[in-house]
């Protein structure tokens, strides 16, 4: 399989999976605003798209939008237990955090990656939309449990942290949700978030 991604985007979170199933792989940079892979072939022909993650399955067949693309693998090696069975209440219940995760919370920080300015008034805005969709994190994990399911790791997981992770990038403050916090801070123990972040530069290999 070859994974499409840029380094600390959501494309992350099919590298984290991939390694928790431990299943080869290799990857591509894109760099998605000239439309081209690190080896200057065009993207778009790939991803008409444009963006990551793009996941080629084998030659010629290539998937893209994120929850899809988490849900197919989690599906190549159900015994790990990323995904609850297909047609379970379970199963729908991960498909509610992935699709929160993808068209609210990754969304909220379109005002910051779209590449220009910000007025202020719009940045409070943002901020205020940000915090709001944080909010309903927090109240996902206010039982005590250890992950967004429950206590087994899955790949609303493997999403939630990506995204939840660029608040540092943005310098947003998770004090105000110490539930939050703890949980990103515990996702990113995990020996597969650590590899993957290295992999894609973000974390030093002594670090880890
Ligand atoms: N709906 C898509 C959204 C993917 C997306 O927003 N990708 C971002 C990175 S997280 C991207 O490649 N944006 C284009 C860019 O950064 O130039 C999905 O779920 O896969």
């Amino acid at each position: 399989m070859l994974l499409y991604f840029k380094p600390g985007a959501c494309s992350l979170s099919a590298r984290i999976v991939l390694t928790e199933l431990g299943l080869p792989f290799e990857s591509v940079r894109v760099d998605t605003a000239a439309g081209t892979t690190i080896d200057g072939a065009d993207y778009r022909a790939i991803n008409p798209k444009g963006y990551v993650p793009a996941l080629e399955i084998e030659p010629g067949i290539v998937l893209t939008e994120n929850p899809a693309i988490l849900q197919y693998l989690a599906d190549l090696r159900p015994q790990a237990g990323l995904a609850p069975a297909t047609g379970t209440l379970d199963r729908v219940r991960l498909q509610e955090w992935l699709n929160f995760t993808s068209s609210e919370l990754h969304k909220a920080f379109g005002p910051w990656f779209s590449g220009r300015s910000f007025e202020e008034s719009e940045q409070s805005r943002a901020e205020i939309n940000l915090a709001r969709r944080i909010d309903d994190v927090e109240r996902g994990l206010s039982d005590g449990r250890g992950f967004i399911l429950g206590e087994t790791f899955t790949v609303a997981d493997a999403y939630l942290f990506v995204v939840l992770n660029w608040t540092g990038f943005i310098g947003f403050d998770l004090a105000r949700w110490p539930t939050v916090a703890a949980y990103v801070a515990r996702v990113a123990m995990r020996p597969a978030v650590r590899a993957a972040l290295i992999a894609e530069g973000l974390l030093q290999e002594e670090a880890a």
